[in-house]
């Protein structure tokens, strides 16, 4: 495979208005990020991610974006993002900014001209139909928070436009080349201000399958899930493959794809040698549990179930392309308390989980506060406790699945994508050292046990722990088995063992109990030398490895 600049990375993912606030408005911004840029670079960070920091109303917390060429205030200026794209590069440090390009705000200068005239140049840029009231919809279409994607389009009682996401997110009609060509534009005057790359939000939706029509209702809201139109656009590559030639390629730009159902056959067009996007996530494991949110008692994801899923995602792309790899991010409750039992929720099995995702091949990407092992909220009383536009349908969703009031509080508090937006907890301080005033979200009252602060000088601690698994992944001795070698899932006969063997010029094997209690295993090769571990005196001169509770180890073998 050719090798590329951005095979070796490791990359961080930051929710701004969540991670460092520097003037004491509650609200991370810029210059808190810059303010933590040291930190992020002796961790070991070489792409850091940044969620949607441009102009918006945050209905969709910037995911709805009203100037795609500003900043909004309350994040800082052109001037602190140009600050921290160049204090990054003097730490050898890209900046990644989020696409957002499915979608902008129904505050965004194109959607208020469209409003002005739907019939005109901009009003093209959206997807604008005549409505009579009483009428059928043009299609029955669930939108992503919930409700039909069809509002009223504001100062015309007999329009209405689509939005597949918030109604304060209206989509872009991709089929439009004048609005392909402004999305390009932007892209590149991006590129041009020097940052690394782009992260690519929610693009599966740019294909809409034309015309509208219904699909079978899914629900009891008489709606159906977008997913099933989806299944049936074709033809999203025509689009793909012009911004690519357009803009990141240009540029030798690393572009992550949030994609979803892709088919195996797609797998080369999405990743492969010239494929749309340098990578694309892996949400294998986060698929898992989704469809299971509104079952009662909700499902607990196995470690049977964990391993086999990711060696599949992985063993897919074999030989085609590289996946990023995550344990969570914004949109998903943290991975610690998702995919270990609560009651076994420790340094030590954050450690193992930590460990088993970010030697498999790809780039890792660490979500804020996941170097620091931050855990789900352990209590939700109230809808109104929590923010996110997507709570209220996840809440309504579970009574009308016949979940009683504190039964679909518990799906919030299992699910809510607040879990992972909560402030990143620096110190054990007042706001956990994230803000000297009352911040935008609620702090996760752990806060006092799990803070960075208390994990820095231990070298026992969890952000010890991804320390040295990024430096292990980024020592040149290894770097030939770890970021090109193979990929041999072994021993997956074993209930609860997640182990694989990365081979280059060195062999190397990582070995996960995934669970509470010990097992004894046997490799077809002799460890030589354990590069990391989860436990200090782990005797591996026995033919048989005596495996503990969550035992972690990467060792090169003979
Ligand atoms: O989190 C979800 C639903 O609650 C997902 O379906 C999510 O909407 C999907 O992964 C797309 O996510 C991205 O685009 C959204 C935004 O809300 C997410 O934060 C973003 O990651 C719309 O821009
Ligand atoms: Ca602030």
């Amino acid at each position: 495979m050719e090798r590329k600049w951005w095979h070796n990375k490791v990359a961080y993912q930051i929710y701004p208005k969540s991670f460092k606030d520097s003037n004491g408005d509650g609200i991370g911004d810029i210059q808190g990020i810059i303010e933590k840029l040291d930190y992020l670079s002796d961790l070991g960070v070489d792409i850091i991610w940044l969620s949607p920091i441009y102009c918006s109303p945050l209905a969709d917390q910037g995911y709805d974006i009203s100037d795609y060429y500003n900043i909004d205030p309350r994040f800082g200026t052109m001037d602190d993002l140009d600050e921290l794209i160049a204090e990054g590069k003097k730490r050898g440090i890209g900046i990644v900014m989020d696409l957002v390009v499915n979608h902008c705000s129904d505050e965004h200068i194109w959607f208020k001209k469209a409003c002005e005239d739907p019939e005109g140049h901009y009003g093209k840029f959206f997807y604008i139909e005549d409505y009579k009231d009483g009428e059928p919809l043009p299609c029955n279409w669930r939108s992503y928070f919930g409700g039909s994607c069809w509002e009223k389009l504001p100062g015309h009682d007999d329009k209405i436009y689509l939005h597949v996401f918030h109604k304060k997110q209206p989509d872009l009609n991709w089929e439009n080349p004048l609005l392909r060509k402004e999305v390009y534009k932007m892209i590149n005057w991006w590129l041009d201000k020097g940052i690394a790359g782009f992260r690519i939000d929610a693009i599966i939706n740019i294909k809409k399958k034309l015309p509208f029509k219904n699909y079978p209702v899914d629900r009891d809201d008489g709606l159906s899930d977008i997913g099933n139109m989806l299944e049936e656009a074709t033809g999203i590559g025509e689009f793909l493959t012009e911004m690519a030639e357009e803009t990141f390629r240009k540029y030798d730009a690393f572009s992550v794809g949030e994609v979803f159902n892709e088919k195996d056959s797609e797998l080369p067009l999405f990743i492969g040698k010239r494929g749309y996007f340098s990578s694309m996530f892996d949400f294998s494991t986060s698929g898992l549990d989704l469809n299971d949110r509104f079952t009662k008692g909700g499902i607990t994801i196995t470690p049977n179930d964990y391993r086999d899923t990711i060696f599949k995602a992985h063993k897919r792309v074999e030989g085609i392309g590289y996946l990023s790899n995550i344990i969570e991010n914004h949109d998903e409750p943290r991975g610690v308390s998702r995919y270990i039992p609560a009651s076994e929720l420790s340094s030590k099995s954050k450690k193992m989980l930590a460990g088993i995702y970010f030697l498999l091949p790809g780039i890792p990407f660490i979500y804020q506060g996941q170097e620091i092992g931050m855990e789900n909220l352990a209590q939700v009383d109230s809808l109104d406790q929590l923010d996110d536009c997507a709570n209220t349908d996840l809440y309504n969703t579970a009574i009308e699945f016949g979940f009683t009031e504190k039964e679909a509080l518990e799906v919030l508090r299992k699910h809510s994508r607040d879990n992972a937006r909560t402030p990143f907890q620096w110190t054990g301080n007042t706001n956990a050292g994230f803000s000297t005033s009352q911040p935008w979200l609620l702090v996760n009252p752990n806060y006092k046990e799990i803070n960075l602060e208390s994990q820095l000088s231990d070298s026992d601690s969890v952000y010890s722990f991804y320390k040295k698994l990024i430096a292990l992944r980024k020592n040149p001795e290894y770097e030939d088995s770890l970021i090109y070698g193979s990929f041999e899932p072994i021993l997956t006969d074993v209930d609860n063992l997640v182990c694989y063997y990365r081979k280059g010029t060195k062999k190397i094997v990582v070995i996960a109990n995934f669970q509470n209690k010990g097992i004894s295993i046997k490799l077809d090769s002799k460890i030589s030398k354990v590069l990391l571990a989860n436990r200090d005196n782990f005797d591996y001169t026995n033919e048989k490895l005596n495996l503990l509770g969550y035992d972690y180890i990467v060792a090169e073998v003979l």
